[in-house]
């Protein structure tokens, strides 16, 4: 049985052979994403068993989404098919400054999630055993249902241990829904993860005191300065202080999905029982991963030189 249970939206994805506006792009390749899988599937590549739950429709689509995870070492059985709704797709168009994801998901089947889903055998047996559950603010935006599922999960701890929560704020998401909803969720939980631009966005500041003060209740903050680095906030106590780790230099090619990367690496550390530094070094190295990549993953980086960066003294690292 997995040890971390990712929940949320996978959707299909089409990814543009070349760059450019979506009118002149005349092949896709057909692929898969969704944050939560992604750190699911980061999870299994960094040795950690993980699953997806989530809800595809019955189709091409949503099949596809099973057999893939389920390639990449993900545990699906807790994946249930919507028979009255489509599964959700993006469409990403990749520019000069970065790529844009076109969500084609209003009424998806992953996007109809509610805490009905707890009451389903299959989710209750994959989260019997899980020591960590990761959930993402992108549920929270789907829809009503989805939201409640995201608070019942946060709130209710007899079916979980330890909740990680990465902000991934999606202002495209957000144009109908109030994104005051994101902080008591973030309040929640034990693990916050969020990029230094998110947390300016949504909470107004990125300053590691500030965010401590407006966030006090999680055990750890983790906040990404996106190419920089990332810095571990743990709650003031006599033996926890803050910890800033460099990200490793490398020429990116499209960094869709390096945050899931991160975070997949950051809670592969966790559950193995490492030190703050070490967890933002699994991250980092994870991360370096997908950006050299088109997709929303990358091969994992070798377990050898894994040992290696994250015994490295200070300098040696980054
Ligand atoms: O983090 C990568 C995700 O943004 C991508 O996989 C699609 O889940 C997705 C979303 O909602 O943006």
């Amino acid at each position: 049985l997995p040890e971390a249970v990712c929940i949320g939206e996978t959707m299909a994805a089409l990814l543009p052979d070349r760059p450019g506006p979506l009118e002149d792009v005349d092949t896709f390749r057909h692929s898969i994403g969704g944050a939560e899988a992604n750190v699911a599937r980061g999870l299994v590549a960094l040795g950690v068993p993980a699953a997806w739950v989530g809800q595809v429709g019955d189709d091409g689509f949503g099949r596809r989404i099973v057999r893939d995870l389920a390639r990449a070492g993900v545990d699906t059985s807790g994946v249930l098919t919507d028979r009255g709704r489509p599964t959700g797709l993006y469409v990403k168009e990749a520019g000069q400054g970065g790529s844009v994801l076109h969500y084609y998901r209003a009424r998806s089947a992953g996007s109809a999630l509610s805490p009905a889903l707890l009451d389903e055998p299959s989710v209750t047996r994959v989260l019997s055993h899980a020591d960590l559950v990761h959930l993402s603010g992108i549920t929270a935006a789907l829809s009503p249902g989805a939201l409640d599922l995201v608070r019942t999960l946060l709130h209710d701890r007899t079916r979980t241990q330890l909740v990680s929560f990465d902000l991934n704020w999606r202002p495209a998401l957000w144009r109908d829904a109030d994104p005051g909803v994101l902080v008591p969720l973030l309040k929640a939980a034990d693990i916050v993860l969020l990029g230094a631009d998110e947390a300016r966005a949504v909470l107004g500041t990125s300053d590691p005191a500030e965010l401590r003060a407006l966030l006090p209740e999680p055990a750890t903050l983790v906040v990404k300065d996106d190419a920089h680095h990332a810095t571990a906030i743990p709650r003031p106590g006599p033996d926890s202080a803050t910890v800033t780790e460099p990200a490793l230099r490398v020429d990116t090619v499209e960094p869709v999905g390096a945050g899931d990367a991160f975070a997949a690496g950051y809670l592969a550390g966790t559950l193995r029982g490492h030190g703050l530094r070490q967890c933002l070094r699994l991250g980092h190295l994870a991360a370096a991963a997908t950006l050299v990549v088109h997709g929303d993953h990358g091969p994992p980086p070798p377990a050898a030189l894994v040992r290696t960066l994250l015994d490295a003294a200070p300098g040696e690292w980054a």
